[in-house]
């Protein structure tokens, strides 16, 4: 890659002009002192440099009154033919500058791996760039999750939503009621992986994400897409008997009742647990096509569900369906449905409810890349070539929803037919990292022509990597 290559494209790169700064296997980085113990460690990962000792060219630090925009995740580099030295009034704006600088390198004319002199400062225009994981419908282990927030981290996303339940599998060991992952943690769609996270490898995922200062959001889907659950408690339906295991795709045809006296304690019970294990500010509550209910149903559960879920302090998160229910004033709503009302979610914000945009035909990258594409994925929503992808702007998808109202976005992937980790990789790169600077970079910094020449040479670390990607057309592509 390159300084001209940056994606996210940040704030301010301004070229010094000057020797650059070269690089080789012993150039070496350090952290000044007072941060977190994992932090170096993990700057050292990321920025692909080893960590040395204090006369290292290359120096990391906190100065809490630096002069940058105002943002945990704003940062400055600055590259002279001496060294790098890069700052950031917090540990989060650490990181990100480390996957900025994992970026920078490239190979002069003399064969030399140099970074021109530069300054660059940064900061993002949305708080949250989210991507949400059906982990319910195919299963992804542990060790993949890792590999996806190492990928999420390179392009400076902070929110990794996993949707842990569906009607296919319950992923999550939940230890008041060990059934539901025993149980339909052995389930998943046909073709798909089936398993679950015990709360030992759920605290690590949580911890490994927390160290790149990425927030892992759960989501427990409800009132709906629950059937995981009815399969194991017959108790949760008014006839008493459990239902069949589902592999299949359909939506919308499970429920929770709001009048059966089980319903309340699975709530409580599961979203106790669920708050236990999440040190994060958000839990999501699901809220989706739950079509087998009316509107008082729905919002006498959502109302129960709220209760529950919130109750440690948490904040709810729900898919716009939800802005159709009493929520509370910190509630956000996720805009998805391009076909749904939209009368509700105006009404919410309104209100002065935020919203998440995730709008199906640009961020749903289970929607196939294009019409010669016909193994993996749906295209309900269309098809979504890198250049969908990348050019909209999240503030004009909702009338009355400008970026006031809005927390971030987040790109999301269903995992119906897409069941293993290459699979995943192909539907997201390179359109995960469009979006990343949809939700990073300033509006009128963006422009397409110019991210297809960044995001071309991407390519090569694509293949260093290991990911599988999608050559998408059109793009003057580094590898062969
Ligand atoms: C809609 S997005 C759903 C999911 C499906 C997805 C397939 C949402 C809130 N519900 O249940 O998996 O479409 O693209």
């Amino acid at each position: 890659m390159s300084a001209d290559s940056l994606v996210p494209l940040p704030l301010e790169v301004e070229f010094a002009g000057g020797a650059p700064f070269a690089i080789d296997p012993l150039t070496t980085m350090t952290v000044a002192e007072g941060t977190a113990p994992s932090l170096p460690e993990v700057l050292s990962q990321i920025a692909r440099i080893p960590l040395g000792g204090v006369d290292s060219p290359i120096c990391f630090s906190v100065q809490p009154d630096a002069d940058l925009p105002p943002s945990d995740e704003a940062y400055q580099i600055e590259v002279n033919n001496e060294g790098i030295s890069v700052l950031a009034a917090a540990e989060a704006g650490l990181v990100r500058a480390a996957s900025t600088l994992a970026q920078l390198p490239e190979v002069d004319d003399q064969g030399r791996t140099v970074i021109p002199a530069v300054r660059i400062i940064d900061a993002p225009r949305y708080p949250w760039r989210g991507f949400s994981m059906d982990v319910a419908r195919s299963f992804y282990p542990a060790s993949e999750i890792k590999r996806l927030i190492d990928l999420l981290t390179f392009y400076r996303m902070n929110t990794l939503h996993l949707h842990l339940t569906d009607d296919q599998g319950w992923r999550i060991e939940i230890p008041s009621r060990p059934e539901l992952a025993q149980v339909s943690g052995a389930t998943a769609v046909d073709g798909g992986r089936s398993g679950f996270y015990t709360t030992e490898e759920y605290r690590d995922l949580v911890d490994y994400a927390a160290a790149r200062h990425v927030e892992i959001v759960p989501e427990i889907d409800v009132p709906g897409h629950i059937n995981a659950a009815t399969h194991v408690y017959g108790e949760l339906l008014p006839d008493g008997k459990p239902t069949d295991q589902y592999s299949g795709s359909r939506v919308g045809f499970s429920r929770l009742y709001a009048d059966l006296p089980a319903t309340k304690d699975f709530l409580d019970d599961v979203f106790g647990d669920i708050a236990d294990m999440t040190p994060g500010t958000h839990i999501h509550i699901g809220g989706d096509e739950a079509s087998e209910l009316n509107a008082e149903e729905y919002s006498q559960l959502m109302e129960m569900i709220i209760d529950s879920a919130a109750k440690k302090g948490h904040k709810v998160v729900g898919w716009q369906e939800v802005a159709t229910a009493e929520l509370p004033a910190d509630a956000i709503v996720q805009y998805w449905d391009i076909n749904g009302s939209k009368d509700h979610m105006k009404q919410a914000a309104a209100k002065g409810i935020k919203f998440l945009i995730s709008p199906g035909d640009r961020t749903y990258l289970d929607m196939q890349h294009n019409e010669e594409e016909t193994h993996l994925g749906q295209h309900w929503a269309g098809y979504i070539e890198l250049r969908d992808a990348y050019e909209w702007d999240p503030a004009e998808q909702l009338e009355g929803v400008e970026d006031d109202s809005i927390a971030g976005i987040e790109a999301t992937m269903w995992t119906e037919t897409i069941p293993q980790y290459d699979d995943l990789t192909y539907m997201l790169v390179p359109r995960l990292p469009a979006l990343a600077e949809v939700g990073w970079s300033a509006r009128d910094r963006r422009e397409w022509d110019d991210f297809a020449e960044r995001i071309a040479n991407h390519a090569d670390f694509w293949e260093d990597s290991k990911t599988n990607w999608h050559r998408s057309p059109g793009i003057g592509w580094s590898s062969k």
